[in-house]
């Protein structure tokens, strides 16, 4: 028997108003029903949302440490369940264990860190221009958060919005991926018996063009936490501006590594293998494109060339898999795509490029890890985010040159050199357009306490994570208290 889950609105769970459903597989086998979860309609989310605005008003009332001692309480049953969590964020989207027990790692630690915010939210007090007069501003909860959220990091990314988002006051009507929402059930499951009250937090299964655009363009939804596409997320960012609601977007990137001929080549190497296909090159962060100089262009090429073949595929299970299968259908279909555009601009494929034939793997959506070399900066396969484990690889002369290269993108997340110059890493630490730059360090990795997020068309300007996500889950409010007993004003009296 399939296993039913259910929408939770206002601390139930319970079925779609629609009574549809899909069912979600396992993409390294898609034999492997996990199970069907709600199709919602309008009307759900509207329930959602309702139940999200009534909590909200006791919910802002809570002493911000009492909603930190929730946040730790989850952090606590999260690091219980941490292994069993991971393996079915495998089972359900494919990356193997090591990362999945680090995707929730993440979520533990931003659960940690939520917690000791409760403590802090920090506001400023400023001296007045005038006597027997006192100025502060404080940080207030805004009202009822959309979290819109992908598959490639189906706990920690929900975690990074919807932790701050309510140690800060806020309430949350969460829609995760169709792709993950198991993952985003049992995180929702473990923040229910931490003890939130009922409607504080609320998820609802369904589609992008139903519930996204439901939440996103809701009058009584005050702020929108997404990340996805830069496509969808421009769309997204236009529908919201209706009801001119605070947009938080995390979108697309074109991330490179630059290797340098002074660089340890063996570590250079290591390191673009993990960028370029961990979770099968399926993140936001991963290395889609390496620069390396020209001196050590061909040696470096060779030894990747062979760890690249080396890689073992299969069910992310396996203690033997290296790289897991891609998320569904489609998405290898875009893969497949991009490697044809590849060829057809000419670029030189050296290694992967198909579907793997190995018996074993025939009932999942797997694909070769795949590297393009002689890639021109303008091909599309140099320019376009392919979200999939395809690396095109080009050639610099100079520092100056691999940095222009680099930051050839409408893109700018994340960005890596390898080099043992230091002068030459402050110089590309000041150069890059990115909003992450890793020297010696890999494109991905980035810590929960640290700003995340990108420049130019990766987002909007906001940053997830550390002390900075709180900026855009708080409202400051300016207080002024005057204790002279008299009218006095400002910028007239005082002059
Ligand atoms: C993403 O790619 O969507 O730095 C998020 C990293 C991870 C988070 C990635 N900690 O790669």
């Amino acid at each position: 028997m399939t296993t039913k889950f259910k929408n939770l609105i206002n601390g139930k769970w319970q079925d779609s108003l629609t009574g549809e459903s899909y069912e979600n597989r396992n993409p390294a086998n898609w034999n492997d029903v996990i199970g069907t979860f709600p199709l919602s309609s309008i009307e759900d989310v509207n329930l959602a949302v309702k139940s999200a605005r009534i909590a909200f008003e006791k919910w802002r009332l809570v002493p911000a440490p009492a909603r930190g001692e929730i946040m730790r309480k989850i952090g606590d049953l999260l690091s219980l369940r941490k292994e069993e969590l991971a393996r079915e964020m495998t089972r359900e989207m494919g990356k193997v264990l090591a990362e999945t027990r680090g995707d929730v790692q993440e979520g533990i630690d931003t659960a940690y860190y939520a917690a000791s915010e409760g403590r802090r939210l920090f506001g400023n007090t400023v001296p007045s221009e005038l006597p027997n007069k006192f100025a502060m501003a404080i940080r207030v909860p805004i009202g009822v958060a959309g979290i819109i959220t992908p598959w490639n990091f189906p706990l920690a990314i929900p975690t990074w919005k919807m932790f701050p988002a309510i140690l800060s006051g806020n309430t949350c009507v969460f829609k995760p991926a169709m792709d993950t929402p198991k993952t985003a059930t049992t995180l929702v499951e473990i923040m229910m018996e931490a003890g939130l009250p009922d409607g504080v937090v609320n998820i609802v299964h369904g589609k992008g063009s139903v519930v996204g655009n439901t939440i996103v363009t809701h009058n009584d939804v005050d702020l929108i936490s997404f990340t996805g596409s830069t496509l969808v997320g421009k769309q997204l960012s236009k529908d919201a501006s209706e009801t001119l609601k605070r947009v938080s977007l995390e979108l697309g990137g074109k991330n490179a590594q630059i290797v340098m001929d002074d660089a340890d080549l063996d570590l250079a190497l290591e390191g673009v293998l993990w960028g370029a296909f961990g979770t099968t090159g399926q993140r936001c962060t991963a290395t889609s494109r390496l620069i390396l100089h020209e001196k050590i262009h061909d040696k470096f090429l060779e030894m990747l060339s062979i760890k690249t073949k080396n890689l073992k595929l299969g069910d992310g299970l396996l203690s033997t898999s290296d790289v897991g299968p891609i998320i569904n259908e489609a998405q290898r279909k875009s893969v497949q795509k991009y490697v044809e555009i590849g060829i057809k601009e000419g670029a030189n494929l050296i290694c992967g490029g198909k579907i793997p034939n190995q018996k074993e793997l025939q009932n999942g959506w797997f694909h070769e890890p795949t590297i393009f070399a002689d890639v021109k900066p303008n091909m599309r396969i140099a320019t376009e985010e392919i979200f999939g484990p395809v690396l095109s690889v080009l050639k610099c002369k100079s520092l100056e040159e691999g940095v222009n290269l680099l930051n050839n993108t409408i893109y700018g997340l994340s960005s890596s050199v390898y080099t043992k110059d230091v002068n030459k890493a402050f110089q590309a630490i000041r150069d890059i357009q990115a909003g992450i730059t890793y020297i010696n360090v890999p494109t991905i990795g980035a810590e929960a306490h640290m700003p995340f997020g990108g420049v130019k068309q990766t987002g909007n300007g906001h940053r997830e994570g550390g002390w900075t996500v709180y900026d855009f889950f708080t409202e400051w409010k300016a207080i002024y208290i005057d204790y002279s007993g008299k009218l006095q004003r400002a910028q007239i009296d005082n002059y």
